[in-house]
């Protein structure tokens, strides 16, 4: 028997930052967080089960993965198996449209496409919810990319982690706040957010302090976009970054992703937010910049940002959808 499903997700950038699990075998977090998920920049993902199949495979931009990429989608799929009472291996196939492990989500989109494709293929019907709660096993950030528009990821209550999944806030059509992503490096990073995460969580005096200043972050950032508000949003989403990146400039040994071209945008988005421009910035586990504003002020920011030394490329995305299935075939 051979069954296959395709689907398709897109990355979700943090606006109040996931760094710090309770749980590591389940990617249960220790605090909450709070993402925007973006439309053009994601990944298309294939799931045949099929009882020839020797064992699973992933196949990445035609390049077949090994290690912790199959470790994770494997996660996924043995949740989906044992749910459906499904023997069979999977061949999977992604294609991203996103630079694969440069700090921009590709594991965010990766794993919540692999999971809504495996699921339509393993012959379930699951709530966007449940969803939600396997794609979490394969990558943490996952889980806030099943939903479209701006998502929060409860951190939840129970050793099991049923509870521990996003939730829409708003949908795209909420706000149409615009990102611009400024690529100053697209290779993979040399440590990945998963062991740096857990070497900050073990290491950094400044760990206690981030996870404290979680649960006032997002409620500020709960109400700043209800009211569309981004001047009451910026500083927000700023401190929950810059708090996340010093958090693991405290490590043992230090671990520091920003470049000097990622802090030269930083400070000149600050400088223009302090002379009324309408923009904040965020950052991840790598050097690129993201830079949120209104739509009107996309021209004058994509001509600054173009102007910063080391910026190779300026991707443009607004509000995007969650996840969704392309072709399921019975
Ligand atoms: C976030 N990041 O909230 C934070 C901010 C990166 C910096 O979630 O180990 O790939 O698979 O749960 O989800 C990236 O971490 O890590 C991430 P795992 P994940 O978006």
């Amino acid at each position: 028997m051979m069954v296959r499903a395709r689907a398709r997700a897109q990355i979700n950038i943090a606006l109040v930052k996931y760094w710090g699990k309770r749980d590591t075998s389940l990617n249960l977090p220790e605090a909450g967080s709070l993402s925007l998920t973006l439309d053009g920049l994601g990944t298309t993902t294939t799931v045949v089960f099929d009882d020839d199949a020797p064992r699973d495979t992933l196949t990445i931009n035609e390049e077949a993965q090994q290690g912790s990429a199959l470790t994770k989608a494997t996660r996924v799929l043995d949740a989906l198996r044992e749910r459906a009472g499904l023997r069979s291996h999977a061949t999977i196939t992604s294609h991203n449209s996103v630079p694969t492990s440069a700090g921009l989500a590709s594991s965010a989109s990766g794993l919540a496409a692999l999971t809504q494709a495996a699921a339509v293929a393993a012959g379930l019907n699951l709530s966007r919810e449940a969803l939600s709660a396997t794609a979490r096993l394969g990558s943490g950030s996952a889980c806030r990319s099943l939903f479209g528009g701006f998502a929060e990821w409860s951190p939840g209550k129970h050793a099991d982690g049923h509870d521990s999944h996003a939730h829409e806030l708003f949908g795209p059509d909420h706000w149409d706040l615009h990102v611009l992503v400024a690529i100053l490096a697209r290779g993979p990073k040399s440590i990945s957010s998963t062991e740096g995460m857990e070497h900050t969580r073990r290491t950094s005096p400044f760990h206690a302090g981030f996870i404290a200043t979680v649960s006032q972050d997002l409620q500020e950032a709960k109400a700043a976009i209800a009211a569309r508000d981004l001047m009451s949003l910026a500083p927000v989403a700023e401190r929950s970054c810059l708090r996340m990146h010093a958090d693991m400039l405290a490590a043992d040994p230090p671990l520091c992703y920003l470049q000097p071209a990622s802090w030269a945008i930083i400070h000149r988005v600050q400088t223009l937010r302090k002379e009324g421009v309408q923009a904040f910035f965020s950052a991840d586990a790598g050097p690129n910049v993201k830079v949120f504003c209104t739509p009107e002020e996309v021209p004058m920011l994509h001509a600054e940002l173009e102007a910063m030394p080391g910026v190779k490329e300026i991707i443009i995305c607004r509000p995007g959808h969650g996840a969704e299935v392309l072709d399921p075939i019975p």
